[in-house]
């Protein structure tokens, strides 16, 4: 499998967890892309312009953090990260989505501040820190929901908090939230994460 990858995009990350939680990485070459060069040829395995995308060893394209995580997750006979059926299922992809929400607003935040260095909207800043402290406080009224065996969830949520930390300094986040930070300390240990660290 090919994986065209950016050493920094949370969304990548979730993929890299994932493959080393299902003991699958060593099946899949990175191929580094800056989506962001204008002579970037990424729309010609991903219309949408975006990684991660992933190619399989059939030759299908896939694409979505989310999709491309399950479809590793349909390949080992291992601990699901994806619950099958019932409420874990539904709590898993519920934190899944929140962790990618999370991940998306910071990166509205920082292109914002990167596109218009002269004059970023300020009130588009604030709006984006809003969003954030409403998950942040979302995940601490949840905490429970990040105990157990690791799903989707958890990795979404920890790459997300991951990039977040590694962005901005002045969200603060963990004085007001210490049943996440204590979690985090904890999952971001894990070989999977600590393997995966974003890197300029
Ligand atoms: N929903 C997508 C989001 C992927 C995404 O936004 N990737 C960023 C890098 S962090 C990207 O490629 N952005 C290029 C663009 O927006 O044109 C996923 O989960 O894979």
């Amino acid at each position: 499998m090919k994986l065209r990858y950016s050493p920094t995009s949370p969304f990548v990350r979730k993929v890299i967890v994932t493959a080393i939680e299902t003991g699958l990485d060593n099946q899949i070459e990175r191929i580094n892309t800056n989506v962001w060069a204008p002579d970037t040829d990424i729309g010609t395995d991903n219309p949408v312009g975006k990684v991660p995308t992933l190619i399989t060893d059939g030759g299908e394209i896939l694409y979505d953090s989310s999709v491309i995580c399950e479809y590793l997750d349909s390949l080992h006979d291992g601990q699901k990260l994806f619950p099958a059926v019932g409420g874990a299922r539904w709590q898993a992809l519920r934190l899944n989505a929140l962790g990618d929400g999370m991940a998306e607003t910071g990166i509205r935040r920082l292109l914002e501040g990167r596109f218009w260095k002269e004059s970023p909207r300020q009130d588009w800043i604030d709006r984006a820190n809003k969003v954030l402290g409403r998950c942040f406080k979302a995940l601490e009224d949840d905490a429970g929901a990040l105990a157990g065996p690791v799903t989707i969830g958890q990795v979404s949520i920890g790459c997300a908090i991951g990039w977040l930390d590694m962005r901005f300094n002045d969200l603060g986040w963990r004085d007001d939230c210490p049943a996440v930070a204590d979690w985090y300390a904890g999952f971001s240990a894990r070989p999977s994460m600590t393997a995966s660290e974003p890197k300029e």
